[in-house]
């Protein structure tokens, strides 16, 4: 049984205004691996970080694009677990409550969680790298996610050019309308939770101290150091599936 410091409960209580950041560790316990984690597949041998970028896919379009494919048919067997379900539950215990999220699969959204701020864009989006129309999905959900392969990306149907993930890799700038958002959100919040997340990745990982430098409370919940410990008035360390439940529960159940 976990316990909270009564401080905690009675700031979250009062709290009208909270933002949850998510990162891979949200996602980690749905059974979707982290970035931290060791690649499986064709990929073991790559970083992601290698991987997640323009250069990446314009040297080898049919690797980035099987990485992507791979990840999506995963996240498309997946469902979302306790920490998502959690967290969709707080935004109808809480006044305002939004979610920021840096993962790139929609198990906030399958959890019931509304208007979530992708920092990083989507799986679910791609579009054309030439003309940046949107492409559409076939029904079928990709081949079984096992270990993935090489697969050609799709062709535009507007320009006849090359699709691509609908994600930000590192080195291209975060959709700016939600980017704005996100910073507005944090320097106009009570509480921030930092859930899952190694905070290594900027700009999103300014979002903390953006709110802590308007007072807001941050709380950080990770089985790990992050190096965030210094800027956080709560370190929850534990898995999200197993904190956050526990903290709805010990803040809005009996209210
Ligand atoms: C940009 C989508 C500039 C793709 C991703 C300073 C300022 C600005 C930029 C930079 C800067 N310094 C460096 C940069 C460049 C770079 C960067 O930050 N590099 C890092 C490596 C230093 N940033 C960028 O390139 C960004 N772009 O700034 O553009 C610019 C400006 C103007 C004009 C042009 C350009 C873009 C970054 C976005 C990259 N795309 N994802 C994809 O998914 O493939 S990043 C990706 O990795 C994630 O989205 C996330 O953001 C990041 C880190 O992953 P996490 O989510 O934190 O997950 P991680 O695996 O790292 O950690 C998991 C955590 O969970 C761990 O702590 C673990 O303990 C914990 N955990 C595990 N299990 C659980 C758990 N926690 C709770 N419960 C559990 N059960
Ligand atoms: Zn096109």
């Amino acid at each position: 049984m976990l316990n909270f410091e009564q401080r905690l409960i009675d700031r979250l209580r009062a709290a009208q205004r909270i933002v949850v950041l998510t990162g891979a560790g949200t996602s980690s316990e749905s059974g979707i691996p982290t970035f931290r984690d060791v690649l499986t597949g064709l990929w073991e041998n790559f970083d992601a970080q290698q991987l997640a970028t323009p250069q990446a896919f314009d040297a080898d379009p049919e690797m980035v694009w099987g990485w992507y494919e791979w990840r999506r048919g995963l996240v498309m067997q997946c469902l979302p677990n306790s920490a998502h379900q959690a967290i969709a539950a707080m935004q109808d215990l809480v006044p305002d409550l939004s979610v920021v999220t840096q993962n790139v699969d929609d198990l906030h959204e399958r959890a019931g969680s509304r208007d979530v701020v992708h920092l990083h864009g989507s799986l679910h989006e791609p579009r054309c790298r030439d003309c940046a129309a949107p492409y559409v999905f076939p029904a079928a959900a990709p081949d079984e996610p096992g270990g993935g392969r090489r697969l050609p990306p799709p062709v535009c149907t507007e320009c006849g050019g090359m699709v691509r993930p609908g994600v930000v890799w590192f080195g291209e700038s975060l959709p700016v309308d939600n980017w704005l958002r996100a910073q507005e959100l944090a320097s106009g919040c009570d509480v921030l939770f930092s859930v899952g997340t190694s905070s290594l990745v900027y700009p999103a990982a300014n979002l903390p101290h953006i709110a802590r430098a308007e007072n807001a409370c941050v709380v950080q919940i990770n089985p790990q150091a992050t190096g965030l410990e210094t800027v956080v008035d709560y370190d929850l360390q534990g898995k999200a599936g197993h904190v956050l439940p526990a903290l709805v529960q010990a803040v809005w159940a009996d209210t």
